[in-house]
């Protein structure tokens, strides 16, 4: 099964619950940029106290932090067989240092998955979340600005991935038990 794997879709689509039961499946770490942020925020960081502002209100973090910091971990011993990125590249200009990142080891990517859902229905899942554990972004307008900033910056990553026949698209809506089984005969099926 492929190895060097990113998982996009909008704010509530499953990336990150799913990320983790793929990554387990697969035998590599699930490498989030939203988790090392939130960490960073938790410990009080010089890059947490940069990252929270933008992150609180839904805005992304500037490329050329959130680009070195992904840089540093891939680098790490256990990214070297492979990983799967939840919530990176998040647009354009991150997708190209991604390239340029893999290209420097010689690495590629294999499949890029696209979990899709509605709107409606990932605005409830989230605002589902806030009641649980009250995540500073997961308030309506916040999530209704990551919604938009999905749209303008993120989602053009489609294209940019189906041109390179690496695009795989699996329906994120329904159990999360039935979406990880789409997701892991999607990943299947490319290899077969
Ligand atoms: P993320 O942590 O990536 O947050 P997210 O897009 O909301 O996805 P998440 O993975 O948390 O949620 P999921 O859909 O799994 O990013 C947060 C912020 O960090 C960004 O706004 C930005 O500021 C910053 N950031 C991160 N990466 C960046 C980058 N590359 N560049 C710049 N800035 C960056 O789950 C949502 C909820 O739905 C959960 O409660 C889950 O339990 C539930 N759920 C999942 N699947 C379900 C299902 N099938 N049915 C019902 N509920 C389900």
């Amino acid at each position: 099964m492929s190895e060097r794997l990113i998982l996009l879709g909008p704010p509530g689509a499953g990336k990150g619950t799913q990320a983790v039961r793929l990554a387990g499946r697969l035998g590599v770490p699930p490498i989030s940029t939203g988790d090392i942020f939130r960490t960073n925020v938790c410990d009080g960081t010089d890059l947490g106290r940069l990252a929270q502002d933008y992150m609180n209100s839904g805005a992304l973090v500037p490329d050329e932090v959130t680009n070195a910091m992904v840089r540093h971990r891939l680098a790490a011993d256990d990214a070297v067989g492979g990983f799967l990125l939840d919530g990176y590249p998040r647009n354009v200009a991150q997708a190209g240092e991604l390239d340029d990142t893999l290209n420097a080891t010689g690495m590629a990517l294999d499949a890029v998955v696209e979990i899709t859902a509605d709107v409606d229905e990932v605005v409830k899942r989230l605002l589902h979340r806030a009641e649980i554990e009250g995540r500073a972004d997961d308030t309506e307008p916040v999530i209704r600005h990551r919604m938009t900033v999905y749209r303008e910056q993120t989602a053009p990553l489609t294209a940019f991935y189906q041109l390179r026949g690496i695009l795989v698209q699996v329906d994120g809506m329904g159990p999360v038990d039935q979406v990880t089984d789409r997701l892991v005969g999607a990943l299947a099926a490319r290899i077969r």
